[in-house]
This record gives C-alpha cells, structure tokens and sequence, in this order.
C-alpha cells in the first residue's frame, strides 16, 4: 500500500497532539511524519508510533515533498503557510476558521458532504468546519434527508479545550484558587471560566452575535447547500475540560416522530443515540470525551409548534470536532485517489 508524507502544523498543541495520536490510532498509511510548531517548541520531541521525532520550526521550506498537510496552529498562521505548502503541492486540510466560508474551498464532514473534497482543485485547500458545526451537522444531516429541516435554534455548552492549553490551565488553576480561598487569575477569558457560564465565544460581530454563534450559521448553510436555511444560534463556554453539549431545537418540513428520530439516527453514520430517560441515560460531555462518536439524546416532541423535534448533542470537541474529522477527510482523499 502507497504511504504518504504527512505534516502536522502545531504540532504540539492539543489539536496537533491529538492529529499524532488519530494517525497512529487509525493506523494512517504514513511514510514520514512532520512535525511543525513555532520556535517556542523547538527542542521538544514528540512520540508517534513508538518513535521520538523532533518538532521542527514552521518556515518557507517545510513543505518539500509533503504529500498532506493537517494545520492546527491558528488562523494566521494558516492564512499564510496553508498557500505556501499547496505550492509544493500539498493538499492542506485546514482546521481553523481562516478559508471556511471561500467559494473555492471545501468545507467537509465525511459523514455528509464527503463528495465535497473532490473539488480541492487548484487551491488545494480543504476546510475543517467549527467543532460546534460538525456535531450539529452529524446529527441534524440524517433527519434532514428524510423530512427535510426548515429552521434550527442551538445553544451551545462548550469545553475549554477548543482554546488550547492556556485555557485548559486557567480552568483548572482558576478551580483550585476558589476551593482554598486564594486569588483568581483571569487571562486567557475575559471574565472567570471556573463555576461559570460566558456566552461569548471568539469576538462580537456588529450584528451582536459571536463569530462563533455565525459560524454555525453559515457553515451548516455551507455543508447542507441551503443558503437560505434559518438557522440561530448562542454559543457558550462552561467550565467543562473536553467534549461541547448543545440544546438543539429544529423545525421540521415534513411531521416526524421522536421515535422516527431516534431510528433514523440508530442508522446514521457517526453518531450513537443515548436516550434512557427512565435511566437517566443520556449524552454526557464526561462520557464523550476520548470517543470518536457524536452523541444524540433527549430526543423529544416540541410541543410548542407542529413540526418541532428538541435533542441533545454531545462529542469530543477536539476528536470528531477537530483532529477526528481532518484525518477522515484525509483517509478519503487517499481512498478515492483524489490526490494526484
Ligand atoms: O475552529 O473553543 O473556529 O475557543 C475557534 C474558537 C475552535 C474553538 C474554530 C474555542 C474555533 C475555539
């Protein structure tokens, strides 16, 4: 079987760590791996397949003779190595927000849009949507097939680990300052995570959403190719280490039963529906975490309109939101030969 060079960018952070282990995990058909980082990492070594590899610092010339490219290191960063690396002839499948919304550039989650990455074409850039947007999309694609969806309102309840490593450490630092009386430090947020809930996520628009809550907007309008489709969403951060929760109400074209949901998503790709109410069984963020799965429960009749279906959705953030779902695209990539 052909193997592949593959480069990972930002490496060291907790998508970048988590793209190693998901390679390893899936056993990815790798030839060489790269691991690229800023100069702050420099002289650190990272294990993949049982092996130590040095972290090299991210320049012009590290894209010779790389075949993928998986980045994770922020938008900029992605903005200007991402064309960088294509011209050598890499195919880069971004995980920030920086190409999501272009044209030109796919926006993917196998599980609904696979047919999508083929169009890579001369930019040879495939986008990774937003964690929050993925698990929507995961769950809500399989209804829409069926019955179709005319609006969906979410609220979100996202981990901090979609921040980074920073964020992971005030949380746990700002938890442990308030349970022995001691000062709380607050960075990397605005106002403290620990024993809190701040709906803001990314920065304010003028339209007094977050670029959070518009990239679920647009991005699920992008994947399901309806433009038009009304969709709402407030996005908030709780102080939960891995794995985002979302409350999703939808609106249906067509009348559809909990227990129709319930089959379908039984059937659907990705996704394990949890939903023992007399059991109290339902998705957890605790129990998501460290699984490949989007969870789906509470599935329920919104008896406030006619066509209305109100569920629970629950996924590793950093897995299927981020590291997860950059490899599947790649493993389709490799499987379709889409690569030349
Ligand atoms: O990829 O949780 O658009 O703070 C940016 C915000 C990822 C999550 C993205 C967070 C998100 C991140």
């Amino acid at each position: 079987m052909r193997e592949y060079n593959v480069a990972v960018v930002g490496a060291t952070g907790v998508v970048g760590t988590e793209m190693i282990s998901t390679l390893e995990r899936r056993n990815f058909p790798v030839k060489e791996i790269i691991l690229l980082a800023s100069e702050r990492s420099l002289g650190r070594e990272l294990t993949f397949r049982g092996r130590d590899y040095p972290v090299r610092v991210l320049n012009e010339d590290s894209f010779k003779g790389v075949e993928i490219g998986l980045f994770s290191a922020g938008g900029s960063i992605s903005q200007r190595f991402a064309p960088v690396a294509a011209k050598e002839g890499c195919v880069v499948i971004d995980n920030t927000s920086a190409f999501r919304m272009e044209p030109d550039i796919p926006l993917v989650i196998p599980e609904v849009n696979p047919e999508d990455i083929r169009a890579y074409g001369t930019r040879r850039i495939i986008a990774n949507p937003n964690c929050s947007t993925i698990q929507m999309v995961v769950a809500l694609k399989p209804i829409y097939d069926v019955v179709g969806i005319k609006r969906i309102v979410v609220s979100t309840y996202q981990a901090v680990s979609g921040t980074g490593k920073d964020a992971i450490e005030e949380l746990v630092g700002q938890t442990k300052a308030l349970l022995t009386l001691k000062e709380v430090e607050t960075k990397v947020y605005p106002h403290r995570i620990a024993f809190n809930c701040l709906p803001h996520i990314d920065v304010f628009l003028d339209n007094g959403y977050t670029k959070e809550e518009m990239k679920m907007v647009n991005e699920t309008r992008k994947i399901l190719k309806t433009p038009s489709m009304a969709i709402t969403a407030t996005t908030v951060r709780v102080p939960v280490f891995y794995g985002h929760s979302e409350s999703v109400n939808i609106e249906t074209e067509r009348k559809i039963t909990p227990d129709e949901v319930r089959e379908i998503l039984s059937n659907a790709p990705g996704v394990t529906v949890i939903d023992n109410p007399d059991l109290s069984e339902y998705p957890l963020a605790s129990d998501a975490a460290g699984k490949d799965d989007t969870f789906v429960g509470r599935i329920r009749e919104d008896e406030s309109i006619p066509n209305g279906i109100n569920m629970w959705i629950v996924a590793d953030n950093i897995r299927k939101g981020a590291a997860l779902n950059a490899v599947q695209i790649a493993e389709i990539l490799i499987k379709e030969n889409y690569l030349d």
